[in-house]
């Protein structure tokens, strides 16, 4: 049996990718933050099904290097995928010097403790689309060059730059997946697919008035993270390590999302759309769009899903989750809104 080890196991891309490795018998391991409240919400059902059998949680941070030494020398693992970062580019302007630190020193540390472990283990780094900075309406691919345009970005450039370095340098199977924006129903409410789609529930509902959103005129290449993580799996099965782009090369603005969300069920997005300077960044990728040439023929790799499929998919969830909102507010327990306070 093949041992995975997970960092950021009980985010989006983890939740999909701890599935996918569970279902295709591996042991995972993942690392969990102590937090004040639990955070595993995602993994839960994962947990419920394979825990005490073949999905292990362990207290760590990106931070602590000697955590991360401990546990690979304990699970020895075969596979290392390190999704761990913080990864809301608005928050990344907020939180510049964290941030950076989780997406520099943490992988790096990661990268050493793993050389130092046993070389021959492989690592798959959470790359992101973020880094070419999206001034010009190219299809991007693996040459094209990078221009950070956040401190998230910075520091992914840093991360795949040392990857690719400890790749060059020691003979280690070190992987980049360069991923374009990738959603679906467990992702973070606060990006911005998620913040529409939860909003399109409750609003549909009556318990959510409008939506307040930032710039609606970016345009990004949004694919279906459960497709993606098949991806990164794949990626590491290759026989030479390498740099790939996952994307669905289409690419649609924030407003033309917000149409499809609402227009599914029967709504006029611009009824309940305002625009707000809160949701501005300092600095915008106002274009992105990914060319998945090479993944497509040395990995095999393809997406599955259409940007009408994965927004119907969000929205039928979210309407799902309106609803037993819409039974908590009915016995008082919770307050109708104006705005989703939480977004
Ligand atoms: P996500 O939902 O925000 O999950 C991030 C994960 O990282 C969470 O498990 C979080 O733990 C963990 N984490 C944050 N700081 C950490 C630290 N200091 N030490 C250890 N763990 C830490 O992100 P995602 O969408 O799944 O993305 C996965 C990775 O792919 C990230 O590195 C992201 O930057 C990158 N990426 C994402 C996309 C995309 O479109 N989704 C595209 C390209 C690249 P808590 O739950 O405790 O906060
Ligand atoms: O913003 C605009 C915003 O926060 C998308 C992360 O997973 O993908 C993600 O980064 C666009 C931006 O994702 C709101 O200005 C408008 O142009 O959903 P987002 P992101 O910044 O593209 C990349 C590939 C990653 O690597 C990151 O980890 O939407 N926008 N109004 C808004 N964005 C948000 N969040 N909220 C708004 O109200």
């Amino acid at each position: 049996m093949k041992v995975a080890f997970i960092t950021g196991i009980t985010g989006q891309d983890g939740y999909y990718l701890t599935k996918l490795l569970l279902e295709k018998d591996y042991i995972v391991h993942g690392t969990i933050r102590r937090a004040s409240l639990i955070n595993t919400e995602r993994i839960d059902p994962l947990i419920s099904k394979y825990g005490n059998d073949r999905l292990y949680l362990h207290y760590s941070d990106l931070l602590d290097s000697s955590s991360l030494t401990n546990l690979l020398n304990k699970i020895l693992p075969d596979e290392v995928y390190n999704l761990a970062a913080q990864s809301h580019v608005s928050v990344s302007f907020k939180n510049p010097i964290y941030t950076t630190q989780v997406g520099t020193l943490g992988s790096i540390s990661l990268l050493e403790a793993l050389r130092n472990t046993n070389k021959s283990i492989k690592f798959y780094q959470a790359s992101s689309s973020e880094m070419y900075g999206g001034a010009s309406k190219t299809k991007l691919n693996e040459k094209s060059p990078f221009d950070p345009k956040s401190p998230y970005a910075a520091s992914k450039v840093f991360a795949h730059d040392v990857t690719k370095l400890y790749r060059e340098s020691y003979d280690m199977f070190t992987v980049n997946g360069i991923l374009f924006n990738h959603e679906s129903p467990m992702r973070g409410e606060t990006f911005v697919t998620r913040k529409i789609t939860r909003a399109v529930g409750r609003i549909k509902l009556g318990i959510q008035e409008k939506v307040l959103l930032g710039n609606l005129d970016a345009f990004r290449d949004w694919g279906f993270a459960g497709d993606y993580v098949e991806g990164m799996w794949m990626m590491l099965q290759h026989h030479t390590p390498d740099d790939w782009v996952l994307a669905t090369g289409e690419s649609i603005s924030v407003k033309e999302f917000a149409k499809a969300a609402f227009e599914a069920v029967n709504l006029n997005w611009k009824d309940y759309v305002e625009v707000s300077e809160k949701y501005f960044r300092p600095n915008e990728v106002e274009y992105l769009l990914g060319d998945y040439s090479k993944a497509e023929k040395e990995i095999g790799w393809k997406p599955k899903t259409s940007i009408t499929e994965l927004v119907n998919m969000m929205v039928e969830s979210d309407l799902k989750l309106a609803k037993q909102e819409k039974v908590l507010i009915e016995n008082n327990l919770l307050k109708p809104t104006w705005d989703n306070p939480k977004s």
